[in-house]
Formats: structure tokens, C-alpha cells, sequence
């Protein structure tokens, strides 16, 4: 059965129960337990999320995980061109992961969207600085900085992208976190950095405030559930 048949496109959630397909049965009690807790006191979401490990979509699934949000795990995998597929472009014609179905069966594309969105339909995760204007404003910088000028320098090669690192290591000069508090701006700024850092290779000490906001988040149990989840995908 393909992955497609597993998650047809704008079908009707069947089950709670399907993040088990991410890990071994046996580990997952009592995350399912968890899950049911959260879901029975709030309005219950389940999303599809169309994924492949180790690219722009990690942001993404570690974002669902900091929330705790229910969803279903739609592996489509570059390496065998499924993001190039019909069924795959009638989801996002830009033939991209990460992509998000909603319960109304609307599509949310774009690392950004994404993360916005689930910081705001999670309110209780913290991700989004809610009501502050200024912070918002801030996020909403930093995660257009990433994805054009940082996401965008892998085009230019290990230049282009040195070039990017050194302007977001003195963007984020002393703060622990982007804002100055963890929100999906630091996830964002992760994955990119996490991902091309073995193209610049650059010697330990060139991007101070990059390296330690990248320990910093590799710190995090959401961060390590992702990578570990990832790897069964390849
Ligand atoms: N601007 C997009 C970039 C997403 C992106 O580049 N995704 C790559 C993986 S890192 C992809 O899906 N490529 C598949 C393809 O080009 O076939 C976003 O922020 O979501």
C-alpha cells in the first residue's frame, strides 16, 4: 500500500491513534494516553502531516511535538521524487514538504505558515508571543530572514551561506533565543542551520551565538523525538 493510499488526500481523520506509526508500539502507551488527555479537554485536531525526513519539514515536526498535537504522520519522500507526484502536487502544487491538512481539509504550506499556525491553535505550548506586538513583529522577521536570505543562501553554496550565518549570529548577539524567549522563531532558525552547517564547516568558535542556540536546541526532548522518528524514514 503507498503512502498516499495510507493518507488520501482530504480525507476524514479515522483515529486517534495514529502517531503510534512513528515508533515501536510499546514505547508509545503512554503518549497515546497523554494525547487522549489533552484532546478530551480541548476541541480535538488532527492534522496530516506530509513530511521527509531530515529536510525543511523537521521544523515542522518539531513544532507538532512541542505543542503535542495529534496527527498523522504522511511520510513523502524526496528521495523517491514523491513530492513530484500527482497526488502529492493536488496537495501542494509547489511540490514542497512541509504540508499540513487541517480538520476542515484546508492545506497550510510554507515552514512559516505552518509554524504559525500551530503556535496559535496550541496556545498552551508558549510558541507564539501573544499580544505583544513588537515580539510578533520580531518573529514574524525572523522567520522571513530564514527562509529567504538564510534557506534561500544554500543556492549560493558554502560562500552565500557563511555569508547568512554571520548575519544571523550577530542578529541573535547575546539572546539565548531568537526574541529573547523560545518561540517558532528558534525552530525555524534551527533547521536551517542545523541542516547546512556541514556545508560551511566552519571551525567551532566562528558562530558563537549560532552554535550554542543550536545546542540549546538540541537540548530539547521535542527536538531529539523528531530526529529519532525521522530516522525511520531514512
Ligand atoms: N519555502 C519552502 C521551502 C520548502 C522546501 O524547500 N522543501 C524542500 C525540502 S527542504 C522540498 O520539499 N523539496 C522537494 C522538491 O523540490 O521536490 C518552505 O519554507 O516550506
Amino acid at each position: 500500500m503507498s503512502h498516499f493510499e495510507r493518507c488520501p488526500p482530504y480525507s476524514a481523520p479515522t483515529s486517534n491513534w495514529v502517531y503510534a506509526s512513528f515508533a515501536h508500539r510499546g514505547a508509545v502507551i503512554d503518549t497515546l494516553i497523554f494525547i487522549r488527555r489533552l484532546h478530551s479537554a480541548r476541541e480535538i485536531k488532527m492534522l496530516k502531516f506530509y513530511f521527509s525526513p531530515s529536510t525543511s519539514s523537521l521544523a515542522t515536526h518539531i513544532a507538532l511535538l512541542e505543542c503535542g498535537a495529534a496527527f498523522e504522520p504522511c511520510p513523502t519522500l524526496m528521495s523517491k521524487k514523491e513530492t513530484r507526484t500527482p497526488a502529492y502536487l493536488a496537495i501542494n502544487p509547489n511540490g514542497k514538504v512541509p504540508a499540513l491538512v487541517t480538520d476542515s481539509g484546508r492545506v497550510i504550506t510554507e515552514v512559516a505558515a505552518t509554524l504559525y499556525y500551530l503556535a496559535r491553535a496550541y496556545p498552551d505550548a508558549g510558541l507564539w508571543p501573544e499580544g505583544d506586538i513588537e515580539d510578533e513583529a520580531e518573529v514574524v522577521s525572523w522567520m522571513s530572514f530564514t527562509a529567504s536570505t538564510m534557506h534561500g543562501a544554500r543556492l549560493g553554496g558554502a560562500e552565500a551561506l557563511a555569508e547568512a550565518f554571520e548575519i544571523a549570529n550577530t542578529k541573535l548577539d547575546d539572546r539565548q533565543w531568537a526574541i529573547g524567549r523560545f518561540t517558532i522563531a528558534d525552530i525555524h532558525l534551527f533547521r536551517v542551520y542545523w541542516r547546512f552547517r556541514p556545508t560551511v564547516d566552519a571551525p567551532l568558535g566562528t558562530y558563537p551565538a549560532l552554535e550554542s542556540h543550536h545546542d540549546r536546541m538540541l537540548a530539547r526532548p521535542a527536538v531529539q523525538k523528531a530526529m529519532e522518528a525521522e530516522k525511520e524514514y531514512g
